[in-house]
C-alpha cells in the first residue's frame, strides 16, 4: 500500500502519518510542492507499509523532537533521525553525474601518498634487515672458509647455492683439517657431485650417430662442429660427415666448405626439411654426422619453426644447445628456455676462456635439467673438452 500525505509542513505531514499508520510507515519520497492550488498543501510525503523488514525502536526510545520512526528505502532499512525537517537545514542528496568534490579528491590523494610513503619506509627497513642478515651470515662463516666462499661468489654462484655447498664442506672438514688445501679439495668434491654431465656418445654399427647443434648467432656452433670433426679424424675415426642447414648466411657456407676441404671431411648442404631423407641416405655408412644450423635473434618465431621442422625430419640422437659462457645469466636463462622447448637435451658452453664467471656450468644444467656435453675453451681446433665434473669443479674454485 502506497499513500501520499500533503500538508503545510513536513512536521505536520509526519505527525499525521504517525497518527494514522503508526511507527511501521516507510517513507518512500518527500518533496516540496512547487505549484499547489491549495495554499495549505506545500509538501508531499509518500509512504508505504509494505516492505518493512526490521522493527522500529520501541516508543519509549522516541524523544519529543527526535522521534525515531523507521525510515526505510525500498531495498533495506535505514533508521534515520525523525526531525523537525522544516527547521533543520536540508542536506542535499548527492546528485548522480555531479563532479566529485575536489576536497574529497585531495583527501583521497593525500591518503594514498601517505600510504605510499609508509610502504617505502617499510621497504627500506626490510632491505636494511636483509643486508644486515647477509652481513651476519658472512661474519659467521669461519675465517678458514672465507676465501673459497669469495671464489664461488665471484664465479656467479648464488648465496643459496654457496651456503648449501659450504654446509656440506664444513661437515666434511673436521675442525683439525681446515687448511686451505683440504677445504679446496672437499669443495671440489661437493661441486663435482652437483655438476650434471651427459652420458658419453656411443658410436654404433649400421647407422650413424647424429648430433645436431642449435643456439644463438655467433655462440660457436660451427666452431664446436669443426673441433669435434677434427678430433674424430685425429683419434682414428675418419668416417665423419658434416651437414649444414645454415646455407643462406653470408660467409657461413664458405667457412664450413673451407674447413671440410682442408680436413677432408664430407659436407652436405640441406636447404629444406624435404631434402633430409635423400641426404641421410647418402650418409648411411658414416659413423658420426654433425648437423650445423643457423642462429637467429631470440624470439624469432620463424627460426624456431625452422629448427622444429629440421629436427622432426632429421630426428637426431642428440640435440645440443651451444651457449657462450660469457653471456649474461638472464640471457642464458632466456635462450635455454627457448631451445629446451625445441627438444634440446645437451648443453655446450663455449668461450670458457673468455668468461669471467664460470658458475653457469653448475646452475644452468641443474635449473633446466639438461646435462653438459662439451666445453669450448679457445679458438684453436684443439680447444674443446668433453664435459668432466672434476675439470669444471676446478674452474669453479679458481
Ligand atoms: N675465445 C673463444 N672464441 C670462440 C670459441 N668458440 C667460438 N669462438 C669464436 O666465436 C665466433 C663465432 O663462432 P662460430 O662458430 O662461427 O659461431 P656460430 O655462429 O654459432 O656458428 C668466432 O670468431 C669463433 O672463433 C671459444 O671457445 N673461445
Ligand atoms: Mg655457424
Amino acid at each position: 500500500m502506497i499513500k501520499k500525505y500533503r500538508a503545510g509542513t513536513f512536521t505536520e505531514a509526519f505527525q499525521r502519518i504517525k497518527e494514522e499508520l503508526g511507527p511501521d510507515a516507510v517513507i518512500l519520497q518527500q518533496q516540496e510542492l512547487k505549484s499547489s492550488r491549495n495554499p495549505n498543501e506545500k509538501v508531499e510525503v509518500t509512504v508505504t507499509l509494505d516492505d518493512i523488514a526490521e522493527a522500529p525502536p520501541p516508543p519509549s526510545a522516541i524523544s519529543k523532537d527526535t522521534e525515531k520512526l523507521g525510515v526505510y528505502n525500498s531495498k533495506g532499512i535505514k533508521p534515520v533521525e525523525w526531525r523537525n525537517l522544516d527547521s533543520s537545514p536540508k542536506k542535499a542528496a548527492p546528485e548522480p553525474n555531479k563532479p566529485v568534490n575536489s576536497d574529497k579528491l585531495i583527501d583521497c590523494m593525500e591518503n594514498t601518498l601517505a600510504e605510499v610513503r609508509r610502504l617505502r619506509e617499510d621497504f627500506a627497513a626490510t632491505r636494511n634487515d636483509f643486508l644486515e642478515g647477509v652481513r651476519v651470515v658472512r661474519d659467521r662463516i669461519p675465517k678458514e672458509f672465507s676465501s673459497i666462499v669469495a671464489k664461488l661468489s665471484k664465479n656467479g654462484l648464488s648465496a643459496q647455492i654457496v651456503q648449501d655447498l659450504l654446509a656440506e664442506v664444513m661437515i666434511l672438514c673436521s675442525a683439525n683439517s681446515r687448511d686451505e688445501i683440504s677445504i679446496r679439495e672437499q669443495m671440489k668434491k661437493a661441486l663435482a657431485n652437483r655438476i650434471s654431465i651427459a652420458p658419453r656418445p656411443r658410436l654404433r654399427k649400421g647407422r650413424p650417430l647424429v648430433q645436431m647443434f642449435i643456439g644463438p648467432t655467433g655462440s660457436g656452433k660451427s666452431g664446436i662442429i669443426s673441433k669435434l670433426a677434427g678430433r674424430a679424424t685425429i683419434t682414428g675415426n675418419p668416417n665423419v660427415a658434416i651437414v649444414t642447414t645454415d646455407c643462406c648466411r653470408m660467409g657461413a657456407m664458405e667457412q664450413m666448405e673451407a674447413f671440410a676441404a682442408a680436413a677432408d671431411i664430407a659436407l652436405e648442404r640441406i636447404y629444406s626439411p624435404e631434402e633430409v631423407p635423400e641426404v641421410f641416405e647418402r650418409l648411411r655408412d658414416k659413423s658420426l654426422v654433425l648437423v650445423d644450423t643457423a642462429g637467429r635473434s631470440l624470439g624469432n618465431k620463424e627460426h624456431e619453426e625452422d629448427i622444429k621442422a629440421f629436427h622432426n625430419a632429421i630426428r637426431p640422437d642428440e640435440m645440443h644447445i651451444v651457449l657462450p659462457l660469457n653471456m649474461r645469466d638472464s640471457d642464458l636463462k632466456k635462450s635455454t628456455e627457448i631451445y629446451a622447448a625445441l627438444k634440446a637435451n645437451r648443453i655446450i658452453f663455449t668461450k670458457q676462456d673468455e668468461a669471467s664467471e664460470q658458475g653457469a656450468m653448475l646452475w644452468l644444467p641443474i635449473k633446466f635439467e639438461i646435462p653438459l656435453s662439451y666445453i669450448g675453451n679457445g679458438q684453436s681446433p684443439d680447444n674443446i673438452v668433453s664435459a668432466e665434473k672434476e675439470i669444471i669443479a676446478e674452474w669453479l674454485v679458481k
